[in-house]
This record gives C-alpha cells, structure tokens and sequence, in this order.
C-alpha cells in the first residue's frame, strides 16, 4: 500500500511538472503536453489503496474525474495510461479520451468526467456476476459532492434492494470545486446516507490507510459472500485545487495548511516504522516508485501522435462525417 501510494503521489507530481509546460504566461489549458483540465489526487491516496488492496483484476472499479491514484491501486497499465494523458496512439483509449476517461478492460478499470456517472455501471458489473454466480465483486469511488446526484441515489437503491456486491466509496475532501460540504448537505457525514436504503454506512476519519484497509475488509469481504452493498465514507485531503490553475480563492489558509500537514502517506510511514520497517526499505520502494513513474513518462512521450484521419473512430457509432454527406 505504501509503495503505491507513493507510486500514485510521484505520478501527479510529474504530471504537474509536465502539464505546466507551455502553458504561460497566460493559463492557456489547451497548450503543453498534456492539454485540457487535470484534476489531481494528492492527499486521496489511502481511500485508493486501502479499498483496492482486497480486489483483484476480476473486479470492477469505476472512478471520477480525480482518478489516477486509484487506476494506479487497481493496477492498470502505468504505461498506457500516462500515454492516454499525453494524447498518444498507444494510450488506454488511444489518445481520444484523456485523463478522466481512463478505460482498461484488462482490470475492469474505468473513469468519467461525469460526476456519480461511475455508480450505475458499477452495479451493473455486481449485477452481471451476481447473474452469473461469479464471486467478484464491484466498487464505484465518487466524491461527497457527488452524493445529492440521481445516479447515486438510485444505485444505491437498486444495490441494496437486489443485494449486489457492490461497495460505494466517497472520497470526502470537503469541497466539490469552491462549494463546502456543509452547503450541500445537512448530514454530518456522507455515511448516514446509507441509513435510508437499510445498508450498512461506514465512516473513515482521518484518512489513515490502514483504518481504509481494515473498514474495506468487511465491505468487500460482505459483498463477495452474498451479502449485499456497503456504503463506505472515507475522509480525505485536498492538497492540490480543484484542478491544475485553480487559484482557490475561495479556500481559507488554515483549511490548505491542514491538508498539507495530514499526509496519509506520512501517517503510514509512521505505522510502518512502528511496526519494524526500517527507513531503508521505505526508501527502498519511494526509488522504486520513482523509477517506475519516470520509465511510464518517457515512454509516453515516445509514443506517437493519434493520426488526424482517424478521430470519429470509436467514438460514434454512426461516422457523422459519413452521415452528413447523407440526403437526409
Ligand atoms: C453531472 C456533473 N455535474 C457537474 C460537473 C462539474 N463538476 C466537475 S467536478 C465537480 C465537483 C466534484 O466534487 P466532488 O464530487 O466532491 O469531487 P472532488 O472534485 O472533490 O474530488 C463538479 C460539480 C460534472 N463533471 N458532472
Ligand atoms: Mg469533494
């Protein structure tokens, strides 16, 4: 878990480094290597780890905007998703899709810039194995800002109802863009809401990886025994803004000073090191981390460009190009 987590925290440093390129003296998102919005997870690390440490490739997950650190805990190709970020032929969706819309079927990963657009497919997945007595199960990672969204609501209700074996995560870093939580919702926490469709809710303060690691145990290990969904609340830090440019404005300094000085990552380590693990192999992994990230980086940049001529394939059904040259 640490060495992902470091894994997945390096990646956005250097996707920072890179994104940043070409793009003054004013913010001009659609220059640089990596063109258009990137939403970075740095502080969200142990609601990733912790939940995915107990899936395997069989298992569904299905994350929002802000997905990298969980693609990296499921295990999708580091390679072909940095090349799918840099707009590369090679990348995960050929280039077409970009960072929120990651989609690797060898690990039954994907992501949506939609926000909750990830839940119903999820139960989806629960209801195919359920249907075909197969015991993996799915997990749909949504942020608390997401939560008063249809699509929510209702797989919520549809999980519980059909008893699939689903586990919904939200990633509560108390902000949706500039919005506080406490302006979207009168609960006190997102796990409450489990309450209303007779399913267990589970609250993680803290962020503390291990705590995640423990509380996904239960959710994954309930609904891979038949034994229904789970609603799993997860506290989180946002230590970055809402998306690379974001000023944040509108966030008091105390507010980003915590989120900087709760590390999950620190808190790990920290576990760790009472547990007997020496500081060398803590070390040991940040390199390997390290190497892993720069590798993925400079084979993405290697790749080659999508060709032009091929930008309506398998993105519609019907080419309009083709259409449009139609009668009617
Ligand atoms: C259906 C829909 N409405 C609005 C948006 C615009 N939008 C993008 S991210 C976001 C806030 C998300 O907040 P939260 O779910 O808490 O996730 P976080 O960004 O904090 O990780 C909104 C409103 C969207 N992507 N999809
Ligand atoms: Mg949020």
């Amino acid at each position: 878990m640490y060495e992902q987590m470091v894994t997945a925290r390096r990646y956005e440093q250097r996707l920072q480094e890179e994104y940043l390129e070409g793009k003054q003296p004013a913010f001009d998102i659609s220059a640089g290597p990596i063109p258009g919005e990137l939403h970075l997870a740095a502080g969200h690390e142990a609601a990733a780890v912790g939940v995915c440490a107990h899936l395997d490739d069989e298992d569904t997950v299905t994350a929002p905007h802000r997905p990298h650190h969980v693609a990296i805990a499921k295990g999708v190709d580091l390679d072909r998703m940095t090349a799918e970020i840099f707009g590369r032929e090679t990348g995960l969706c050929k280039g077409k899709g970009g960072h929120m819309h990651l989609f690797d079927p060898d690990v039954n990963f994907a992501c949506s810039g939609i926000i909750a657009q990830g839940c119903p497919p999820a139960v989806g997945a629960a209801m195919a194995a359920d249907k075909r007595n197969e015991d993996s199960v799915a997990v749909a990672y949504l942020g608390e800002g997401a939560v008063d969204q249809g699509a929510f609501l209702e797989s919520l209700n549809l999980a519980a109802v059909r008893e699939l074996p689903v586990v919904f995560v939200v990633e509560d870093n108390d902000w949706a863009i500039s919005m506080p939580q406490d302006r979207i919702t009168d609960v006190d926490t997102i796990a409450e809401r489990a309450d209303g469709f007779d399913m267990p809710g589970v609250r993680v303060d803290h962020d503390d990886a291990i705590a995640v690691y423990e509380a996904a145990r239960d959710a994954v290990g309930r609904a891979r025994n038949g034994n229904g969904p789970t609603l799993l609340d997860v506290q989180v830090h946002r230590r970055m803004g809402h998306f690379m440019g974001d000023a944040e404005g509108y966030r008091p300094d105390e507010d980003s000073e915590r989120a900087q000085r709760l590390d999950a990552i620190e808190r790990l380590a920290d576990d760790l090191r009472d547990r007997g693990v020496d500081d060398a192999e803590l070390q040991e992994l940040r390199e390997l981390a390290e190497d892993r990230v720069e590798d993925a980086i400079e084979w993405a940049k290697a790749q080659p460009e999508p060709d032009p001529a091929d930008a309506h394939e398998d993105v519609f059904v019907d080419d309009p190009a083709a259409a449009s040259g139609g009668d009617d």
